[in-house]
């Protein structure tokens, strides 16, 4: 890893976990460097105090004037960029820059970066306990939870697999990642993007500057890259396999006609073999298979990783089973892309006659919710609503039945109530949880709880 100081000033906005990863960073470095956030009260604020009692922290409104003091603005992703005295820094001369690229500076150690509306934790895991099976020594970070400079505090990896956010990928300029991918894009968090889906495709397609191979969701025409030829691209789809195409094709396996993932028409592994319920994981072992495949992973010890693999919890995870109504915990659906993909996904799994009762709603991040319409009419039995775009996703799906509960208990015994043997209950909100929960962990420890202790 290659560490150089300089002695200008360099400025982070933001004592979250980001910014207390850049103050190690800087203060190892022996750097000049002053913190700030927009926040009074910041949660880290003690703890940076006493870890740095020399360095001058500013609180409140971001002052431009300070700003443009700086030759680099070290900006946390939570922070939106086209802040005023962000921009005017910036005219003034102060270069932008966020933790990874502070990170890709300092590694030669290969990237694999990944970035999506969706599935990027599943798939991120997933990749990262490939390579464990390939007997690579890898670092699994970013979005995911952990701050990528926390890496430079141990050994060199042979490989990094890093989760991006579209926040991140905002200030990322030097990602030259050795394989990128945009997994899915569908709508999110259009409260920071001026409810404008271009800016957030732009952000997500930063993932590709200087990528050296790239992996494609074929079903997903977004997701496309705009890259130079002489880029290695290998593409998946949930449909038949070919020449560079991962994707499912049907072949005799244990001396049964069953369905498989597949290789340039070749078997690899009976899609009944993966664990994680639903259509959607089926497509993220596609997508996770294309990323090792590019990275030179073995294909024996990838198909060992996803026959292994129980997935995460909070995303369409099985946690109660009463009267043959199963419930999941997919409180990770956060936003509108994710629970069409959990509807169709566990929508797929049903026996005919049986159905979903949706708990859903929450605070919609000012998205539409018009794109639950289809699998809403196609899986759903009926809706229990919570928070506080309750109203508004009804206004979305006026053919459905629609119940409303006050709490997250209220909503599991009344979709309890409505669902018979076979059905599902499933949690998967397309919002945001903060107008009632802390954070979606909470939302879905709730949830869970709640299945569990009906009688
Ligand atoms: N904030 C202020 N003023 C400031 C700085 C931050 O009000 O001056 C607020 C932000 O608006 C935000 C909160 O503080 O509400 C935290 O922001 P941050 O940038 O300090 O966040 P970190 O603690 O550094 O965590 C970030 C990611 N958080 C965000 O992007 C909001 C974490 O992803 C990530 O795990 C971590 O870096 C390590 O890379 C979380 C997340 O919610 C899980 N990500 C979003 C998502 O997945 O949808 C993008
Ligand atoms: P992210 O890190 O992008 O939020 P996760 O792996 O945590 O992704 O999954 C979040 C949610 O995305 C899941 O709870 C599920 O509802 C949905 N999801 C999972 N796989 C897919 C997929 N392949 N396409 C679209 N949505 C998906």
């Amino acid at each position: 890893m290659s560490l150089i100081a300089t002695d200008q000033l360099k400025i982070i906005i933001g004592l979250g976990a980001t910014g207390m990863s850049c103050a190690r960073l800087l203060a190892i470095k022996g750097e000049r460097f002053l913190m700030v956030d927009t926040r009074q009260q910041p949660a880290n604020l003690a703890c940076f105090e006493q870890l740095y009692p020399q360095v001058k922290v500013v609180l409140g409104p971001l002052n431009k004037t300070l700003l443009a003091s700086a030759s680099e603005l070290i900006v946390s992703p939570g922070l939106a960029k086209d802040d005023p005295a962000i921009a005017y820094a910036v005219a003034k001369g102060s270069v932008l820059i966020g933790d990874i690229d502070l990170f890709c500076r300092a590694t030669s150690a290969p990237i694999i970066a990944i970035t999506g509306s969706n599935a990027k934790s599943t798939v991120t895991t997933l990749v990262g306990e490939m390579a464990m099976a390939c007997g690579i020594e890898v670092g699994v970070g970013g979005n995911i939870g952990l701050p990528v400079l926390d890496f430079l505090e141990q050994p060199e990896k042979d490989l990094y697999v890093l989760e991006l956010s579209s926040f991140q990928l905002e200030t990322c300029n030097d990602l030259r990642a050795s394989v990128a991918t945009v997994l899915n894009l569908t709508p999110d968090h259009l409260d920071r993007y001026a409810n404008d889906f271009q800016k957030y495709y732009q952000a997500k397609h930063r993932i590709f500057k200087g990528c050296k191979s790239v992996v494609e969701n074929l079903d997903d025409t977004l997701t496309h890259p705009l890259v130079a030829k002489n880029v290695d691209i290998i593409g998946y789809r949930l449909g038949v396999s070919d020449f560079n195409i991962f994707g499912l094709m049907t072949a005799e396996i244990d001396g049964e006609m069953q369905e498989c993932i597949a290789l340039a028409k070749q078997p690899l592994l009976a899609t009944s073999a993966i664990k994680l319920p639903g259509r959607h994981n089926v497509v993220n072992a596609l997508a996770a298979l294309s990323i090792g495949q590019l990275a030179g992973f073995s294909m024996p010890g990838m198909l060992e990783a996803i026959v292994n693999f129980q997935g995460l919890e909070h995303r369409c995870q099985l946690v109660a089973t009463k009267e043959q109504v199963s419930y999941f915990n997919d409180s990770k659906g956060t936003n509108v892309g994710a629970t069409v993909a959990a509807l169709e996904g566990l929508g797929a799994t049903l026996a005919t006659g049986n159905k979903i009762v949706l708990i859903a709603g929450g605070d919609g991040k000012g998205a539409s919710f018009n794109d639950l319409q289809k699998p809403v009419a196609e899986h759903v039995k009926a809706l229990v609503l919570i928070g506080t775009d309750a109203q508004r996703i009804a206004a979305a799906v006026p053919q459905a039945e629609i119940h409303y509960a006050v709490n997250m208990q209220e909503a599991v015994r009344q979709s309890a109530a409505l669902a018979s043997a076979g059905d599902i209950v499933l949690l998967s909100p397309a919002c945001a949880s903060f107008d009632m929960f802390d954070n979606y962990a909470q939302r879905g420890a709730v949830f869970s709880a709640a299945a569990v202790d009906l009688s």
